[in-house]
């Protein structure tokens, strides 16, 4: 590999780095945010239906029902991750698609939709990388209890089933969950995620529900699955600089709720004991049933890895102004961390900042890859999601000279190649997103894509950073 030039190491803005041979370039994008076509072919309502019209809890009052209408595009989407050289397309299912009531009868029309698409995919020569569950839970399992009821997870299995035997001879790697994090607090306790709730005890019980969830549905895939897919699942690991004069209990903290709840169980099978302590007063985790721990604990081929900023806490000394940042995600309302909250508080990390108010740290991404190598020395990691969202200007020929975009991605490519250069194991790299969608609470206000969509006409144009991604897959040579 081609060490770092002087002038790239200070700030991670390489060039020249060299990737290892069959190292994966890829791109992603989640069913809600780009699919539309909602209400089409027998889809049953998700979570984030409900959520988006409910008013005041999407901006401009946005929703899913068209997005970038890749339901309908999907075939020219692909043609298009074909010019860019992709060598895998990171993809999720819709659950009420596949069974529009989230049990019951399974909708071969929804089905029928995926199977086309990973055909077209391999087509291609592009890998399928298929998730099963990126947050658009089927309305009536909300209705029955949601995540914190242990049937959800019973529900999960199923459609595991239902996927694995319909699409298990030709996916190339499962993921189970897309950042169950957000799933379990964002969900269920800040409420700033569908459905909205603000239960810190619910949101730790759909912690382990969603855990649970995963294991099954391993279980599941592995005994329907007649190809040799690979078996992961994608977490958002939370990498916290401390403050103050107890900056290590913060980061621990931090680090319990976010990262060991889930991978303490799936990959070490077993709730870490400070966890357990640190939300003592919210639960007493009773809901984990005997033989739960062993489920969850499943092996892995592959940890996906999503990252994009850091977060900067501290002990909340219980006199000074409690600050919250939340350059995260919408405003909070509940709590984010069950048993912190009022314990911890978190501070505006220093910048730059992306559009989202996130901080710009690719250091954070080499160091938490590094860090978990040191935990799980044999688990092979990916990088499932990294991206950024600017405020594009489209100049006046149509083109989009997306360059902070561009050097966020340099910066971040630049870590994950250090990262590899010190021993981790990394596979490949999926930059978020391929194509601008709806981005959750701010609706279509931020774009993440390196492929602009015009939200009116729905014509999608390579931005600059798109085309210099291409670059880098087809020669994996960290470009000019
Ligand atoms: O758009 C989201 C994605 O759905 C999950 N990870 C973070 C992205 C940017 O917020």
């Amino acid at each position: 590999m081609t060490t770092h030039s002087a002038a790239g190491n200070a700030d991670y803005r390489d060039r020249g780095l060299v990737f290892p041979a069959g190292f994966t370039f890829g791109s992603a994008t989640a069913s809600y945010q780009v699919e539309g076509a909602a209400t089409e072919d027998g889809r049953g309502p998700s979570i984030w239906d409900s959520f988006s019209r409910t008013p005041g809890k999407v901006w401009n009052g946005d929703t899913g029902d068209i997005a970038c209408d890749h339901y309908h595009r999907w075939e020219a989407d692909l043609d298009l991750m074909a010019e860019l050289g992709l060598g895998a397309y990171r993809f999720s299912i819709a659950w009420p698609r596949v069974i529009p009531a989230g049990t019951g009868a399974v909708n071969p029309a929804g089905l029928d939709f995926y199977s086309r698409l990973v055909d077209g995919l391999l087509e291609r020569g592009i890998r399928p990388v298929a998730t099963l569950y990126h947050w658009d839970l089927p309305q009536p399992l909300e209705d029955a209890g949601g995540w914190p009821a242990r049937a959800t997870a019973d529900a999960f299995e199923r459609y595991a089933e239902v996927v694995g035997g319909a699409l298990g001879d030709r996916v190339h790697t499962w993921t189970t969950l897309n950042e169950p994090w957000c799933s379990a607090y964002l969900g269920y306790g800040q409420g700033g995620h569908a459905p909205g709730r603000h239960e810190p005890a619910a949101a730790l019980t759909a912690v382990h529900h969603l855990n649970l969830a995963h294991g099954r549905a391993i279980q599941a895939l592995r005994a329907t699955s007649t190809g040799d897919p690979e078996y992961s699942v994608t977490l958002n690991f939370h990498v916290a600089r401390g403050r103050g004069d107890r900056a290590d209990e913060a980061v621990r903290r931090v680090d319990a709720l976010t990262n060991r709840a889930f991978t303490g169980p799936m990959l070490r099978g077993a709730y870490p004991a400070d966890l357990l302590e640190d939300t003592a007063s919210v639960t007493d985790w009773a809901f984990v049933a005997d033989g739960d721990l062993a489920t969850i604990a499943q092996p892995l081929d592959v940890l996906g890895v999503n990252y994009y900023s850091t977060v900067t806490v501290q002990m909340w000394d219980g006199v000074s102004p409690k600050q919250q940042h939340d350059g995260h995600k919408a405003a909070p309302r509940g709590t984010a961390w069950p048993g912190s909250d009022g314990v911890l508080e978190f501070l505006e990390p220093p910048g730059p900042y992306t559009a989202m108010g996130w901080n710009i740290a690719p250091e954070g991404l080499e160091e938490l890859l590094v860090s978990l190598r040191g935990q799980f020395p044999d688990q092979p990691l990916m990088v499932t999601e990294n991206g950024a969202a600017f405020d594009d200007v489209v100049e006046g020929d149509g083109s989009v000279r997306d360059a902070e975009r561009l050097d966020y991605l340099r910066r971040h490519f630049t870590a994950a190649h250090r990262a590899l250069a010190r021993g981790v194991d990394l596979r490949g790299y999926f930059v978020w997103s391929l194509l601008d969608n709806f981005e959750w609470g701010y609706g279509y206000a931020k774009r993440f894509g390196i492929v602009r969509v015009d939200f009116d006409t729905l014509e999608r144009t390579v931005k600059d950073s798109g085309a210099w991604y291409a670059q880098l897959a087809r020669t994996g040579v960290l470009p000019d």
